[in-house]
């Protein structure tokens, strides 16, 4: 197990960054099963890791952290770029040359006593046009092996690299060096002092204190959306929080799909959905993040840039999503679960009755009739993609799959509807800007409050967000671009019961079919003051257990309703001043007298 680079840049690096970090080893990781097992090994005697049960579920294992450090932690996340301006109101920002000084300071000795680990991986199909090279130093055996899982790690990584290419330096510590002879926590952390620390104008991120997800996982978050956020601005991209699927009409006709949403909004589901409507078909590319490039032909290509699904298992279930299920029998991580006493996992919502007794997250005993909850709501399951039983075979095509529409869609309990298309792709970037959730529970603000989330960016978009929409207007406006189709979607509408409306789930191939047919022209719709919208038959609502008011609600423009958004939404704007691209203002003025002129026609 061992890789090696002739990269000049690379070599000097390393070099620098084991100088500032004085670890006792450092170990250049080749990706193989070999160096998986080895991982495994080191944290099977060190107390992290607990092998399952081979014959329950072979090659997998069971991590639990601490109950500090078990999320992403947004408040301690910062872009430091030169301007604070080019951070924006949605960022934390922080000076570039003093956040150095203190980076040199925490990470000056931080791996004494461990393994300093070189992982060079790709974020999409090794040596694609949309794919990018990082390379990881990490002092963690935990983020090796998760990192073997959600991207492409190995020697091929540096044979694209080659003695001149360009890669973006990821620096990961958990932030706890050993004194000679001492051993490691399980889960080394540093929680007092976690910096995830991102420079966009010189294309690094560094990470301290945290061994958790996208706190440690850098291709994730940090790369993938924040930093890939500005190369994507600078040289004509896109990096975007968007699931991918490809779509399969019972003629065989295929096309492809994305979609932005904010967490707990479903995304892993719909992307490995099984439709409900017979002969349709959905397939998955990716699940949580979308590269996307013109192709010769002006479409936007998009790549899947990870190679694992780093899900959320609570409410994961053979009913919610059997792919996924099925994507993590073997060969997989499980974080933060609880252990049954045949040597598998559970947690909440995994089957309709818990085992009679579980060994917690936190390693306690747990039988049904315990206060919390056996595994931690933001426990996860890291599953190889290629296990996804639909998983589609274009999924690594180096060169993308064409994309035909873009969904996108906040949690709202009232006014906005099923699905409405955009008039055009400012008017769908519009309604990206205003995707928001409404709160769910009181300790997250009021409830009703919204949240809002545009285009299901907020806590991953790298620099000012006006500016970021205006990227998205200036794609619009490439020369010869033949911008995918926006449609804006909730599942989550309520009657005045408090019910769902929507069954969600697999229903939602229901909207699929919808918007495969708009591509395609086929499709009924009726412009309204909010978008072009289904007529009352042109969605397939046969055989749903569904009241009639409750369709005609879904799929009614709430005048009013909309009316009164708008001042949150100007209010919103307005904290951008004047970085809000004008474009903006003009969608809500327009969209305004578009809601009046309907009353006034209904009047
Ligand atoms: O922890 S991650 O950022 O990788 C996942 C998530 O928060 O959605
Ligand atoms: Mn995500």
């Amino acid at each position: 197990m061992s890789s090696s680079s002739n990269n000049k840049k690379l070599l000097a690096w390393v070099d620098e960054i084991a100088t500032l970090c004085q670890p006792d080893n450092i170990v250049w990781c080749d990706g193989s099963d070999e160096e998986w097992d080895a991982m495994w090994d080191i944290m099977v005697k060190g107390g992290t890791a607990r092998k399952l049960n081979e014959d329950k579920r072979p090659n997998s294992y069971h991590v639990n952290s601490i109950p500090a450090d078990v999320a992403r932690v947004e408040d301690r996340t910062y872009i430091c770029s030169a301007k604070e301006e080019d951070a924006g109101p949605t960022n934390n920002w922080f000076d570039p040359a003093e956040m150095r000084e203190k980076i040199n300071g925490m990470f000056s000795g931080c791996m004494k006593g461990r393994t300093m680990y070189v992982i060079p991986f790709s974020m999409g199909p090794v040596g694609s046009d949309i794919a990018q090279i990082g390379i990881e130093l990490s002092d963690s055996p935990y983020v090796v092996t998760n990192m073997h899982i959600m991207t492409r790690v190995g020697q091929n990584v540096l044979d694209v690299l080659g003695e001149d290419g360009e890669f973006v330096p990821c620096v990961h510590s958990v932030g706890v060096p050993l004194a000679e002879g001492e051993t490691s926590e399980p889960w080394p952390c540093n929680p007092d002092n976690r910096y995830i620390v991102h420079y966009p104008e010189t294309r690094e991120i560094w990470s301290f204190g945290s061994g958790y997800g996208g706190n440690a996982l850098l291709g994730k978050k940090c790369f993938a959306l924040r930093i890939a956020g500005t190369m994507a601005r600078d040289e004509g991209w896109m990096a975007e929080h968007m699931l991918i699927l490809k779509l399969t009409n019972p003629e065989g006709e295929v096309k492809f799909v994305a979609g932005a949403f904010p967490s707990a909004c479903g995304k892993t589901n719909l992307a490995m959905l099984t439709p409900t409507i017979p002969g349709w078909k959905v397939e998955t590319i990716g699940d949580d993040i979308c590269w996307m490039k013109f192709g010769e032909d002006g479409r936007l290509y998009a790549i899947n840039p990870e190679a694992g699904f780093f899900g959320v298992a609570p409410g994961t279930s053979m009913q919610s999503n059997a792919n996924a299920m099925l994507s993590l029998e073997s060969n997989a991580v499980f974080t933060n679960v609880a252990e049954t006493d045949d040597g598998d996992v559970w947690w909440e919502g995994m089957t309709e009755e818990a085992p009679a007794h579980l060994i917690d997250w936190k390693g306690n005993d747990w039988t049904p009739d315990s206060d919390e909850p056996s595994s931690h709501p933001n426990a996860r399951f890291t599953a190889r993609a290629n296990q996804c039983p639909v998983i589609a075979d274009e999924w690594e095509d180096p060169k993308g799959v064409p994309i035909s529409a873009i969904l996108m869609g906040g949690r709202r309990a009232s006014v906005v509807p099923l699905v409405t298309e955009a008039l055009d792709w400012n008017h769908g970037t519009f309604l990206g800007t205003i995707i928001a959730s409404e709160m769910t529970a009181a300790a997250f603000g009021k409830l009703g409050e919204l949240r809002r989330d545009p285009m299901a960016m907020l806590p991953f978009c790298g620099y000012n967000m006006a500016d970021y929409w205006g990227h998205w207007l200036k794609m619009g406006q490439t020369e010869g671009a033949k911008m995918p189709k926006i449609y804006y979607v909730n599942w989550f509408r309520k009657n005045e019961a408090g019910k769902f409306m929507w069954p969600g789930f697999g229903e939602n191939s229901r909207v699929l079919k919808w918007v495969f047919e708009r591509c395609n022209g086929t499709a009924d719709a009726i412009e309204t003051a909010i978008g072009n919208m289904p007529t009352l038959d042109a969605i397939d609502f046969d055989g749903l257990d569904m009241a009639k008011e409750d369709i005609a609600n879904l799929m009614r423009v709430d005048t009013d309703g909309w009316l009164s958004e708008l001042a949150g939404i100007e209010e919103y704007y307005a904290t951008f001043g004047d970085r809000l691209p004008e474009e903006l203002t003009h969608q809500v003025n327009a969209l305004r007298e578009r809601l009046e002129d309907s009353k006034q026609a209904v009047a």
